[in-house]
């Protein structure tokens, strides 16, 4: 009811429990430095077979099927970097996938899907070579096309450009033909991980974003008699126990993590505020933008703790339950405006909607499959991209470790994984032995 932006509207209203509210805001980037692709308004050719415009490849890098990484058509580039490809997204089935080729680290890629001539509502996300996200757009410049201008941080042998259709898409833009130019400018360098202040607000305020939400949101103080009127009382503890809980999600990462209790950090900081207090009756939890790769220091989210009754849990949460349960929110908000993307599974901070129950688990930033709302194919490695959007803490390194992840059919990623588990002077600090076995388990079984 608050939001303007109609791609929420159905979010909100979703009856599911346990839902994650994100607003996508448009995205332009910036096409200073990068040639023209040329591709500006063409009419694809013809009937659009997917493929290269003008191309005359053989039939092995056209048309369909091209819905799988394995299945990709090959980019054709031309001499100047740049990649004029066309196709039709023929049902909201369909996906489009381009192998790109490889990329190194520092390798700025721009993607530019346009839908002159049709009515589809294209949508774009640009996956490295193990199928993890680097970056996604639905609509970009307030139209309905997309637009990706990213800087790869780790270079890739066989990147991917997937086309398909919104996941929001209205009746009558559901198909439709598309161009897609990319331009690859080599030899760039990698952008350094900047550390990022969160400021936890337990104070209450007026959240006013114009630009987002219709009207201001008034976020009473946090108070854990709101909650319910058995935790009355225990405001000071229940506080004190969400702060430990954003610290440990954040443990690796360099976010440095600032309470109203200590007081606004100076003014020579920047700082994305989250704001802990109120309640809405359609949401946990929300967060102005998905701030891809971090663009805006002075972002701003909302937990509505008053909103984590005990009747939306299986049972009553003790205190410390409760903690973890709006700590792992306010997690995942603060993970929105750092740049990640929604996934689908419970175990995943970055997780689109599952019931209340699942926020009292030992939820971690990982790999996880994307959400469909973003893209039926393909993972989103949220540990990954925050070590390369935020950095991670001093003395800290990523380790691999060998999970298998949780098959989902329309994902292309049923081999074994590796995710990152951390360890500081050897003692572990994220990624929990508990949780790695989860997912262990929960992918065997679904290879069965
Ligand atoms: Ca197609
Ligand atoms: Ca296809
Ligand atoms: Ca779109
Ligand atoms: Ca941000
Ligand atoms: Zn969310």
């Amino acid at each position: 009811m608050y939001i303007r932006q109609t791609k929420l509207i159905r979010r909100v209203a979703t009856p599911a429990l346990g839902l994650f509210l994100a607003l996508v805001a448009g995205c332009p980037g910036s096409l200073d430095g990068v040639g023209s692709a040329g591709g500006g308004g063409v009419v694809p050719d013809g009937d659009a077979i997917d493929g290269n415009r003008g191309s005359t490849s053989s039939s092995v890098v056209q048309g369909e099927p091209n819905g799988s990484f394995r299945q990709a058509i090959e980019a054709v580039f031309d001499a100047t970097g740049v990649a004029r490809l066309q196709g039709t997204v023929a049902s909201t089935t369909d996906l489009d996938v381009f192998a790109l080729g490889a990329m190194s680290a520092g390798d700025r890629i721009l993607i530019e899907a346009q839908t002159t001539g049709s009515s589809l509502d294209v949508s774009i996300a640009l996956f490295d070579g193990e199928g993890r996200l680097v970056s996604a757009n639905d609509d970009a410049g307030g139209t309905l096309d997309s637009l990706i201008d990213v800087t790869a941080r780790h270079a890739g042998d066989a990147y991917s450009l997937v086309v398909t259709v919104s996941a929001f898409a209205s009746s009558g833009t559901r198909s439709g033909t598309y161009t897609a130019d990319v331009t690859v400018q080599r030899g760039g360098s990698v952008p350094s991980p900047v550390r990022q202040t969160l400021f936890l607000d337990f104070d209450g305020a007026t959240v006013d974003i114009p630009t987002v939400f219709a009207e201001p949101f008034t976020i009473s103080a946090f108070d854990a008699g709101d909650i319910a009127a058995a935790y009355a009382g225990q405001t000071e503890m229940l506080k004190q126990m969400i702060v430990e809980t954003i610290e440990q999600n954040y443990a690796r990462f360099d976010v440095d993590i600032v309470t109203s209790d200590e007081g606004q950090p100076d003014a020579s900081t920047e700082f994305s505020t989250l704001f802990l207090g109120g309640f809405d009756s359609d949401t946990f939890g929300i967060a102005e933008s998905v701030d891809l790769y971090n663009a805006d220091f002075c972002d701003d989210a909302i937990i509505f703790t008053g909103s984590f009754t005990p009747g939306l849990f299986s049972g009553t949460p003790t205190v410390s339950e409760l903690a973890i349960a709006i700590g792992n929110v306010a997690a995942h908000e603060a993970g929105h405006l750092l740049g990640l993307n929604h996934t689908d599974d419970d175990l995943d901070l970055m997780d689109d909607s599952s019931p209340a129950d699942a926020f009292i688990e030992d939820q971690e930033f990982i790999e996880a499959p994307l959400s469909a709302d973003i893209m039926s194919i393909g993972s989103q490695d949220s540990a990954l991209l925050l070590s390369e959007i935020v950095g991670l803490r001093d003395g800290v390194t990523l380790k691999a470790v060998e999970y298998v992840l949780r098959q989902r059919d329309s994902i292309d990623v049923g081999r074994t994984r590796m995710s990152f588990d951390a360890f500081r002077g050897g003692e572990k600090i994220g990624l929990h032995a508990g949780t790695i076995r989860q997912l262990k388990a929960r992918g065997q079984d679904s290879s069965r």
